[in-house]
Order: structure tokens, then C-alpha cells, then sequence
């Protein structure tokens, strides 16, 4: 399901008018696979984001903006210059790298102290899911201390990007979350 299916289907009616969402995690991922997943363009031909790869969706009244940075260490510290009016964040993670999950996990912590990101929801997804040897999202649980996260709401749905399974679940959580109060 894409977004703008998803919008369409009026499941969401006190969604925010211009709702801004975050994709982040390390290269590698799956980011821009699953951005360009939810956009319905071709997936499977990514080549590494090297800055910004923002897209706008506009339906039904509503304007979706979602941007996905590059994950690459020397590009991180750009991330900060996208913090501001941020409505959810997605984590994305490449549950199949094990060898990068300490990685992946100081990265994290450090988005969740982030003064401008304080409080929003968080969604992490388990990403490559297809993949017989990755990490299971209690594993992932674990690895990440999701358990310990405190003052937001914050849920993990694994999913395969490239393959579209699963991904839906996670943006209906988000969606629920950046509802109009
Ligand atoms: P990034 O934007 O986070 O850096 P990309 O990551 O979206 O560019 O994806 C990096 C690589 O992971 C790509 O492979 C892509 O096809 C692959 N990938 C993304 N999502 C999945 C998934 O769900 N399952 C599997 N098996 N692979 C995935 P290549 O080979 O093009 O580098
Ligand atoms: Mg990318």
C-alpha cells in the first residue's frame, strides 16, 4: 500500500494537514528503499543517498513531506539541520547486520536526546525482513533498549522494504500518532 492509497482511504481524518516525518538510520538500511516503496517508484535500484532525498505527497487535502537522509557517518552530522517541526521519526534499521547493530544503536541513542526531536513518536522498523538470518524485533529490543525509552510513544514493526511486506502496519501506527488533537 502506498501513501497516497493509504491517505485515500480516509482512515485518518484528524491527520495533520502538513505532517513532517524523518526517515534515518545508517546507510545501508533501506531508507530510500522504503521511502521510494511508500511513493510507488521502482524499487530495487537505489543507488547510496548522498544528502537529502525529500518527497512531498499531496492528497486529500492533506501534504505529506518525508525526508530521507543519507546514512553515511561523514553525512550524519547534517541530519540535525532537519530537526525542526518534525511531527514522527523512522528509524530504519538492516536487521540482517548484525555486525553494525552497536552502530546502529549509538545512533540512535543520540537522535533520542535531541532537544528538537524531544517527544515525538518514534517508529523503528526491522528492516530485510526476507532475509532468513536477521535479527528478530525482540532482539532488536533488546540491542536498541527500546524498553527504556521514556516521554514518547515509540513502537518497531519488522518489514522488508524491498519486497513490501509488512511496511503498511508501521505507517498506520505513525499516522495515528500525528493525528490532530
Ligand atoms: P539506505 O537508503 O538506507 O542507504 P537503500 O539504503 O535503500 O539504498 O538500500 C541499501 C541496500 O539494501 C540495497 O541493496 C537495497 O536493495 C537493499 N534493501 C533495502 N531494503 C531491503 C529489504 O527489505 N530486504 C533486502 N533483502 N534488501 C533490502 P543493493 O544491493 O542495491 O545495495
Ligand atoms: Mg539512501
Amino acid at each position: 500500500m502506498t501513501l497516497v492509497e493509504l491517505l485515500k482511504s480516509k482512515a485518518f481524518p484528524k491527520l495533520k494537514q502538513e505532517p513532517n516525518i524523518l526517515i534515518l538510520g545508517l546507510d545501508n538500511a533501506g531508507k530510500t528503499t522504503l521511502l521510494n516503496r511508500l511513493t510507488n517508484e521502482k524499487v530495487g535500484k537505489e543507488t547510496p543517498t548522498q544528502g537529502v532525498n525529500g518527497k512531498s505527497i499531496q492528497c486529500c487535502g492533506i501534504k505529506l513531506n518525508m525526508y530521507d537522509l543519507g546514512g553515511q557517518k561523514a553525512i550524519r552530522e547534517y541530519w540535525e539541520y532537519y530537526y525542526d517541526n518534525v511531527d514522527a521519526l523512522i528509524y530504519v534499521i538492516d536487521a540482517n547486520d548484525e555486525g553494525r547493530i552497536e552502530e546502529c544503536n549509538d545512533s540512535f541513542q543520540k537522535l533520542l536526546i535531541e532537544e528538537k526531536l524531544k517527544n515525538i513518536p518514534v517508529l523503528v522498523y526491522a528492516n530485510k525482513a526476507d532475509l532468513q538470518t536477521c535479527l528478530d524485533p525482540q532482539q532488536i529490543t533488546e540491542k536498541l533498549k527500546l524498553d527504556d525509552i521514556k516521554g514518547r510513544d515509540w513502537s518497531i514493526y519488522s518489514c522488508s522494504a524491498l519486497k513490501g511486506t509488512n511496511v503498511k502496519d508501521g505507517i498506520k501506527w505513525i499516522f495515528e500518532r500525528i493525528a490532530e488533537k
